[in-house]
């Protein structure tokens, strides 16, 4: 039984009650619902970075702030096709696509974006895209091209919002995600931790996830990547302990979602992610690079994964249509 309707007290007594038996509960929850010993891998691709008009706080690809990140136009159909293939090769199963956009541009670029998820699709792999907000008519038009997931996050609490984006609303956000839902795509949403929220701020970020319904297929949680520029430059790091509740609480109020283990694993001991899987994180980002920041190489990882005893999730666990090549 999934439920959507938390009260933020109940919340609050699942995150703060004491660690250790935060995680063997989550980790109980995990294992009614999940492979224990299973992640998801995901790789990501940047097609179209920098430039964006929106101010979102901690992005080094908004065009408000000075960061050095590159502007680019969208990529090739053949240059996301080969970082697919290379992404497969590594073990992911998901072929994320982000663009640095407020919103899809009509005309020949978004048709490129369709002919990519088209692509990822025929290499067997599951397609997401992040592009910003969507209409209805993109919504339907990515979902009939193939892509399995949008990812838009609501980021932190309603309240704590303002503070991080000025440019847009928590009610836009819930509007594309309302728009993506009901194109039949799973939703991919989730949000960030050390950005100076306070617990509050988080046990409602959590609440506003839990509350949709369908709960969010994926759910990532990102631990703050302070890039030199952005206003969030000189945030303290956070503690981990606090990351490690928090994918414990999504894992036991969302128990089927993959809760992904998202931005931040650079920043991350071996031990500390080990107790996010623990807590039941069951997804990373592969790939040496997120959108436009380091993130632990294939080999590190691989290594991470075999003293864990970890196997990534195969073929087997993919929905859609069959392997064409
Ligand atoms: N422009 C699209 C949007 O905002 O939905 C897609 C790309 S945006 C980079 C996707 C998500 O990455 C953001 O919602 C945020 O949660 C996460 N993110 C961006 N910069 C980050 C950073 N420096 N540290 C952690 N997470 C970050
Ligand atoms: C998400 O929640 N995290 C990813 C993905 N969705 C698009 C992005 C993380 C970006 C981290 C900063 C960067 O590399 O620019
Ligand atoms: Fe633009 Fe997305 Fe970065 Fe916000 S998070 S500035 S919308 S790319």
């Amino acid at each position: 039984m999934t439920r959507h309707d938390f009260i933020l007290a109940e919340i609050d007594s699942i995150y703060s009650q004491p660690f250790l038996d935060l995680v063997l509960r989550a980790q109980l929850i995990h294992r009614e619902h999940h492979p224990p010993n299973e992640i998801q891998g995901s790789v990501l691709l940047n097609i179209k970075s920098g430039g964006c008009p929106e101010d979102c706080a901690y992005c080094p690809q908004s065009a408000h702030y000075k960061t050095g990140v590159a502007r680019t136009d969208l990529v090739s159909l053949d240059e996301t096709l080969t970082a697919a293939r290379a992404a497969r090769a590594q073990g992911a199963t998901r072929f994320c696509m982000g663009a640095a956009w407020r919103d899809v541009p009509r005309g020949p670029q978004f048709d490129r974006v369709l002919e990519m998820v088209r692509g990822v699709r025929s290499l067997g792999m599951e397609a997401c895209c992040t592009l910003g907000m969507l209409d209805e008519d993109q919504a339907e038009a990515l979902a009939d091209a193939g892509l399995t997931a949008y990812n838009h996050n609501l980021d932190t609490s309603p309240e704590f919002y303002g503070e991080i984006i000025t440019t847009r609303t928590y009610g836009d956000r819930l509007a594309t995600l309302a728009r993506v839902r009901d194109a039949g795509i799973a939703v991919c949403c989730g949000g960030i931790i050390g950005m100076g929220e306070t617990r509050d701020a988080r046990l409602r970020l959590l609440q506003q996830l839990a509350s949709l319904d369908p709960h969010p297929e994926s759910v990532p949680i990102n631990l703050l990547v302070a890039v030199e520029g952005t206003p969030l430059a000189d945030r303290p790091p956070e503690d981990p302990i606090e990351l490690v509740r928090m994918i414990a609480t999504a894992r036991i109020l969302m128990p089927r979602s993959f809760v992904r283990l998202s931005a931040g694993r650079l920043s991350l001991s071996d031990e500390a992610q080990a107790l996010c899987f623990m807590a039941g994180a069951n997804s990373v980002f592969l790939g040496d690079r997120l959108l436009t920041t380091p993130n632990p190489t294939a080999d590190v990882d691989r290594s991470l994964f075999e003293r864990l005893g970890v196997t990534l999730q195969g073929r087997a666990g993919l929905h859609g249509p069959p392997i064409h090549e």
